[in-house]
């Protein structure tokens, strides 16, 4: 993949020195730009749709191991991901990606007839693109971002019941040279719950003190939602990172996360601020107050608890839920 991956690298910055020179039009570019890409490499996986204890549903990388969310699915701009989707369970279903490109019949939504019935497997294929250089120095974007995937096809035409009941996940398109992160969670926002739980059953991600993180945040369900992490902060761009002192990004430690959005950032845990039982949650009240928060312990450096973190967590596992009617798996 290597040699694949410097031989597209060449080829980009010679259709953009050709471009900003004016010796090709943009059709042409986009042409060549199209061969280059197509020698993106292809990925097959497997993945298990299965039901769950407690009324959910997860996808999984090999039989039994299904979760919510399911697992991190990740390309390189230009690859692309076939993906073998064996359906476990009695119910149709489906997966969907956002921000990458595909055909009708790998939609995976009833109304492309794109989507296992029960027990069916079938195979959706994802590709995605590199920037494209076209005249007057101006770019179509390429396909990298922190996006999603879930089911189209439980319950409704739009998946409304598979959503519901945990089949959804994250996936990352990412760019070359882009920088890979030690560590990564999925926050899902779905209706009043984190990852289908409430607190203090939502997940309790851990780091070391200076490891880096990344952070891909979800929103689904039928409620808008907002996203804050205590004591780290983000840059509001693609990547989350400032690419140079005159970035002119907004920085943040909160953002929407409204149902079908997404974004990812990467932050060094506990910088500038140190370890500790530090929590993430949604930031509209009674949703909080709900039972939407969850907690990011910074250890110290060498792995230990930092001085007060055990009677944080002790805190939190004693936080006060205002609203017991949510599903609990
Ligand atoms: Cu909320």
């Amino acid at each position: 993949m290597d040699d694949n991956v410097v031989g597209r690298v060449v080829s980009r910055r010679r259709l953009l020195a050709a471009g900003a020179a004016g010796l090709a039009t943009p059709v042409a570019v986009a042409a060549a730009n199209r061969a280059s890409a197509a020698t993106g490499a292809t990925r097959r996986i497997t993945l298990y749709a299965e039901a769950l204890p407690g009324g959910r549903f997860g996808y999984g990388l090999a039989p039994g191991e299904a979760t919510v969310p399911g697992p991190v699915l990740e390309m390189w701009e230009g690859d692309t991901l076939e993906i073998t989707l064996v359906n476990r369970t009695d119910q149709r279903l489906s997966i969907h990606p956002h921000g990458v490109d595909y055909s009708t019949d790998s939609d995976g939504s009833p109304l492309n007839a794109s989507f296992n019935a029960p027990g069916e497997t079938r195979t959706y294929v994802w590709r995605s693109h590199e920037m494209i250089a076209t005249e007057g120095r101006r770019f179509l974007p390429g396909s990298a971002g922190y996006w999603h995937y879930h089911d189209h096809a439980m319950g409704t035409d739009h998946g409304t019941a598979g959503l519901a009941k945990g089949l959804y996940g994250a996936l990352v398109v990412r760019r070359r040279g882009d920088m890979l992160p030690e560590k990564q969670f999925t926050v899902v926002f779905n209706d009043m719950m984190i990852n289908n739980r409430m607190a203090p059953d939502t997940p309790m991600f851990e780091a070391n003190l200076g490891q880096r993180v990344e952070w891909i945040a979800i929103g689904h369900g039928g409620t808008f939602h907002t996203f804050h992490l205590h004591a780290h902060r983000w840059a509001d761009n693609r990547t989350g990172m400032l690419e140079g002192p005159a970035d002119p990004s907004q920085i943040i430690d909160n953002k929407d996360l409204n149902p079908g959005s997404s974004f990812g950032f990467q932050v060094l845990a506990g910088q500038g601020v140190g370890p500790g039982a530090w929590m993430y949650h949604c930031h509209v009240q009674f949703h909080s107050d709900g039972g939407m928060a969850g907690l990011f312990l910074v250890r110290n450096a060498d792995g230990s608890m930092p001085p007060g973190a055990e009677e944080a967590i002790h805190r939190f596992h004693g936080h006060a839920q205002h609203h017991d009617e949510g599903v609990q798996g």
